[in-house]
């Protein structure tokens, strides 16, 4: 056993008792934090807790690493710019198996656990379902023992605290480091340089081959902060790295010799830009410079640290696929490709032939999209100035892949344009999209649907060209945070009836709940939770955003990034529509099921139309709830600053999870599948993941409306005229009118008219079309709801088939499919 082993195993085994731990808790207070039990603040309070429990897992993460690079068994790199962590402490504490231990031990010293959870900021660290999507993959990989680091970047600021200022989003910087960052272990002296511009020039080599060679223009540190990523129940720890950007030491010093001290602190701040602040565009990026400085940053880190550090030091590269397979989420990483064809053919001196060999083993991609816009393109100009060598490796790479491509296809010029690398028009650029796809084992969509219509449409010449190299993986999502730790009381109830917790790693456990959808009794205390739950919930928002909810109403939940796809804007105008014709007489509020409709969503601060949504759904709230005429039937909630934090109370307190995007444009959804695993009902189009739901909870548990992706197709091709269903549908007419009115802006009409001009002359994404067919499904809805057994029956259906949309799945698919690895024996 290695010495450091020797050292911590007190901390790991003799302590795990109640007085072990207060001991340790204690020294750390005392010691570490440096304040005594009297005069700690809740921050020091929660910082020392956070250190405690980091010591019982160190053990674990530093066995891990030993017999990691001891095995030498092939691993995965998650490469991703988002990791959208939410907080900390609990799935420490479970994953250390001691909350019930510091609960106890706290307790006895007279603190609140529950108040130190509150303490606790979330790292932000992306934007939605693509940055949380990687966090839930990474706590599956450390589950199921698979050897796995996860690479990123480490956002001094993550994404921006929403606030609302008469109901308009107002953006704060989201300073999740202030009160100190306890999860992380920085490693500067582990530093790595990264280059960036400049010019390249051949060379002759020793042996008289003509090279070329890059001579970067400037150069960046990039640090290392290592986080643990520990396995539920089995003792192992992962890591996650993610790097922070430093000014390098030559940078400093040239400028400061030549005596310009205020030119040398703008060029440090220049350096630490790159990865300062998380753009927050959520799938449709801007081609910002600073943008693409951060892709290049974190992929040339993380592939330097794969290979100098990871690898044996004598390790042959050309054994590399046998090693690591890199996962590249989205086009962000998509940069690695060159990058590593740099190392081999520049610093390793390979062959192109052989390096390229090498390249296309190691890399698979996913995309999560399917809008076009959101596919990205660097402009030819802009890489070539930042990344000059990397430009002259894609055009090579482009070139072969023309070749082979012009072969197959003799006669086919407008094919080779359609999927070349590089764009055209509307100026040169690179299309990341086609890089990956062209280098990639594997290029997989996130549901069923979605694979099929990347296939289908978005890249159909590649799918022709490629066949086999298409494939399918449904996300998922952990049932760790998402069900064990953020559903108490569900949970308990799973386990009391499965009589064990193995469902938390098996999730297809749940599957055995089935019959007691039958037992009244069951059923009675399922609802019970629910409304616990509930309750929790009209608590937590009375506290933190002075919110007043009855939780006796239906909540129906629509929580995701304000995007016009996903369209809020159709649930709302179902809210302005039921208190339009309530208003207007025409609806009895006796016969209006109470509901609360609760919204949660941040738009990208500049995305103009969505911040006029997020604008239009306060106001209307203000006016529905403020109404008499509609009190105790009509309440909208939207809590500002929507967050992993939030999803964990909010989720399993809802009763109905809108999930009603056009159909053909969400990728895959993965909220939808939290609302699943938590015993609410969907009403929702037949997009994305919704697909699978329905096919398994079937058409009886699922309220499904609208057009189908092919419809859709449809009505667009013949043309999309939003005003006839405005002129032929009165309820919709009405609800738009009174939006058009000024009724929920103090009679000022021009306040809201760019959103009703948009639904009415352009309404990309058909929500007028779909209008009457949601608004069926809502009387649906009501219907079920009105029989508390059948919806609670339904509900626990849905729970009892959720088990499929474990992340564990999920892993397991790109194990087979993508990434040819497996678990490690964790006794072995
Ligand atoms: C999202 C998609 O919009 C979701 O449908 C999908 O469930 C998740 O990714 C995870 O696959 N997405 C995102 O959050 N950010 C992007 N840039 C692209 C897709």
């Amino acid at each position: 056993m290695s010495e450091v082993t020797a050292n911590t195993e007190p901390v790991a085994t003799r302590e795990r008792t109640v007085e072990g731990f207060v001991r340790e808790y204690l020294r750390e207070l005392n010691f570490g934090q440096g304040v005594d039990l009297s005069r700690a603040s809740v921050n020091d309070q929660y910082l020392a807790l956070a250190r405690t429990v980091r010591h019982y897992l160190m053990v674990r993460w530093l066995e891990t690493l030993r017999r990691q690079s001891e095995l030498q068994a092939k691993s995965v790199a998650y490469l991703s710019a988002e990791f959208l962590l939410g907080r900390q402490l609990d799935n420490a504490l479970l994953a250390a198996d001691l909350t019930d231990i510091v609960e106890e031990g706290l307790a006895g010293l007279g603190i609140s656990l529950d108040t130190l959870r509150q303490a606790e900021v979330e790292p932000g660290l992306g934007n939605g379902g693509l940055g949380r999507l990687a966090a839930c993959f990474i706590d599956s990989l450390a589950t199921m023992n698979v050897p796995s680091i996860g690479y990123g970047i480490r956002y001094e600021y993550g994404i921006f605290r929403q606030t609302f200022v008469d109901g308009w989003q107002v953006e704060k910087p989201d300073s999740w480091l202030t009160l100190g960052s306890p999860w992380e272990f920085p490693h500067p002296e582990m530093a790595v340089n990264v280059s960036f511009g400049g010019t390249v020039e051949d060379y002759e080599d020793d042996d008289g081959t003509t090279r070329k060679r890059w001579l970067p223009g400037w150069s960046v540190l990039g640090v290392p902060y290592n986080y643990m990523v520990p396995g539920y129940g089995n003792g192992r720890v992962n890591t996650l790295r993610l790097w922070s950007a430093r000014a390098t030491r030559a940078f400093d010093l040239e400028i400061f010799n030549s005596g310009d001290y205020a030119q040398a602190v703008r060029a440090q701040t220049f350096a630490e830009n790159i990865s300062k602040v998380l753009y927050p565009e959520d799938s449709t990026p801007q081609g910002k410079e600073l943008r693409l400085q951060q892709q290049y940053f974190f992929v040339a880190c993380s592939l330097k640290d794969f290979v100098d550090q990871v690898l044996p030091k004598d390790f042959d590269l050309t054994n590399l696929p046998d090693r690591i397979h890199f996962q590249l989420n989205d086009t962000h990483p998509v940069i690695a490709i060159p990058e590593l064809m740099r190392i081999l053919v520049d610093e390793k001196k390979w062959s192109w032939d052989d390096a390229w060999s090498v390249v296309r083993q190691v890399f698979s991609y996913t995309c999560h999209t399917l809008l076009p816009e959101a596919l990205e393109v660097w402009s030819v100009e802009l890489l070539g100035r930042l990344l000059p060598r990397h430009l002259e490796i894609i055009y090579r790479i482009n070139e072969q892949f023309l070749v082979g491509l012009r072969a197959a296809y003799p006669d086919d010029e407008l094919r080779a344009r359609r999927m070349s690398i590089i764009a055209e028009f509307p100026e040169r650029g690179i299309r990341m999209a086609h890089l990956a796809t062209v280098a990639a084992v594997k290029v997989n969509g996130v549901a069923a649907l979605h694979s099929q219509l990347l296939r289908d449409k978005v890249l159909h010449d590649f799918a022709e060209y490629y066949p086999g190299k298409f494939t399918n993986v449904t996300n998922g999502i952990t049932p760790r945070r998402f069900l064990r730790l953020s559903n108490p009381g569900l949970s308990g109830l799973v386990t009391e009836v499965l009589g064990s917790e193995k469902w938390v790693t098996d999730l297809d456990e749940l599957r055995a709940l089935e019959p007691l959808a039958e037992d009244a009794e069951f059923r009675r205390r399922f609802r019970e939770i629910k409304a616990a739950n509930k309750r929790r919930l009209v608590h937590l928002l009375a506290e933190r955003d002075g919110i007043v909810l009855d939780p006796e109403t239906m909540f129906d939940v629509m929580v995701k990034r304000l995007h016009e796809y996903k369209r809020q804007t159709l649930k709302l105008l179902h809210v302005v529509s039921l208190y339009e014709q309530i208003t207007s007489g025409a609806l009895d509020p006796a016969d209006v099921t109470p509901r609360t409709f609760a919204f949660g969503a941040k738009a990208a601060p500049g995305y103009r139309m969505a911040k006029q949504i997020i604008g239009l759904i306060n106001a209307v709230g203000r006016t529905v709830n403020a109404d008499p005429a509609v009190e105790g039937r009509l309440t909208v909630a939207f809590p500002a600053n929507y967050n992993v934090t939030l999803a964990e109370t909010l989720i399993p307190a809802a009763d109905l999870s809108e999930q009603i995007s056009l159909a053909g444009k969400e990728a895959s959804g993965t909220g939808n599948m939290k609302f699943m695993l938590n015993g609410a009902l969907t009403i929702g189009t037949d997009d994305g993941a919704n697909v699978e739901i329905r096919e398994l909870v079937g058409d009886e548990n699922f309220f499904l409306f609208g057009l189908t992706e092919p419809e859709v197709a449809d009505v667009v091709e013949r043309g999309y005229h939003p005003t006839s269903y405005y002129e032929t549908n009165p309820q919709l007419r009405h609800a738009l009118d009174l939006v058009a009115s000024g009724a929920f802006s103090d009679g000022d009409r021009s306040v809201f008219e760019p959103v009703v001009s948009n639904l009415l002359h352009e309404d990309r994404f058909l929500v007028l079309a779909d209008f009457q067919a949601y608004a069926d499904a809502q009387a649906r809805v009501d219907a079920a709801y009105a029989d508390p057994e059948a919806w609670t029956r339904s509900a626990i259906i849905n729970v009892a088939r959720a088990g499929f949309f474990s992340s564990d799945r999920s892993m397991r698919d790109y194990l087979d499919r993508v990434w040819h690895a497996a678990p490690v024996d964790p006794s072995a």
